[in-house]
């Protein structure tokens, strides 16, 4: 064992679509958490355990900050709400092509008070890199004390440089977690989480917004996983545009969300897919805690 032994929560925050998600991933350099081009994809708290011999960081992924429109939205804010309580430090993820006052209008709102790490992602769209330090010196103005960097969770620019800055605050502590834990989530989560992202990824409009993701059965065979979920939504024409011509649709989704699943699982799986209509689900507070929302 080293001397010293650093653990602690480190939750991120920011804006829907700012990259928190793709962030997590590359700093576990894993795909633990779903992405994707659209706001709102992440509705819980997640977890992210990362283990060295000298530390623990306990990263927790968590919903973009937005204004509750539904129930559905009130739970995510009450993710984001646990995750500001037990922060050891905050990560803030900003869109760095975002104006500044975006993030003041979310940072006034929600009263930090431990060391802030500030990240300003997507630095690769910034075509003149010349421009960067100046942007970065804006920040550093705007919010005294903190840590601001500029990086790429995609290309993965800088994202070394993060644990670094963190280990200058972390506390000094034992671990939380056993030293081979990822997550404090199970598989059929993420297995759930898969097939939602592909919603995400595949279909328009109101479909990702009013669909959920359940799985219903797993069951581990000599060769494979037999997988079956289902997909619930708010109305029967949703389900029609779920299942496409034919159900051309919903097989691509099949075929997209088991490959990943296959990936994450490193087995081979066979995946079922059920379609449920449940009008009005997401203001429904025994749907939602059906749903795993709670
Ligand atoms: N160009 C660029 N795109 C990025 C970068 N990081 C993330 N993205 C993209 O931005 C989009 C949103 O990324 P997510 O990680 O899902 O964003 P999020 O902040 O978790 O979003 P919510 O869960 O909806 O709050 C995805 O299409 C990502 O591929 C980056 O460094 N550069
Ligand atoms: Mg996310």
């Amino acid at each position: 064992m080293p001397d010293k032994h650093q653990s602690g929560f480190v939750n991120i925050f920011g804006q829907p679509n700012a990259g928190k998600s793709t962030l997590l991933n590359a700093l576990l350099g894993e795909n633990l958490v779903i992405t994707s081009p659209k706001v709102q994809t992440t509705r819980h708290r997640i977890m992210g355990i990362l283990t060295e011999a000298a530390y623990q960081i306990v990263f927790s992924d968590t919903p973009g900050i937005i204004d509750p429109q539904y129930k559905l939205h009130q739970k995510m804010m009450q993710h984001v709400k646990s995750a500001l309580e037990d922060a050891d430090i905050a990560i803030l993820v900003h869109d760095i092509t975002t104006p500044i006052e975006e993030l003041q209008g979310i940072v006034n709102g929600m009263k930090l008070k431990v060391p802030c790490l500030l990240l300003l992602n997507k630095a690769d769209l910034v075509k003149d890199k010349k421009e960067i330090e100046p942007i970065i010196k804006k920040y550093n103005d705007a919010f005294p004390g903190w840590d601001v960097m500029a990086v790429s969770a995609q290309k993965k620019t800088n994202i070394d440089k993060i644990v670094p800055a963190i280990l200058r605050s972390l506390p000094e502590a034992p671990p939380y977690y056993p030293d081979d834990s990822m997550s404090d989530r199970p598989v059929r989560f993420f297995v759930s989480e898969l097939i939602r992202e592909q919603i995400y990824h595949l279909y328009h409009e109101e479909i990702p917004y009013h669909a959920a993701v359940i799985v219903q059965s797993f069951e581990e065979k000599e060769k494979l996983d037999v997988i079956k979920a289902e997909i619930i939504v708010t109305r029967e024409t949703q389900k029609g545009i779920l299942l496409g011509k034919g159900g051309s649709m919903i097989k691509q989704l099949g075929i997209n969300a088991r490959k990943n699943i296959e990936e994450f699982l490193q087995r081979k799986v066979h995946l079922e897919l059920f379609i449920k209509v449940r009008p009005k689900w997401r203001d429904n507070d025994n749907y939602l805690r059906e749903y795993g929302y709670n």
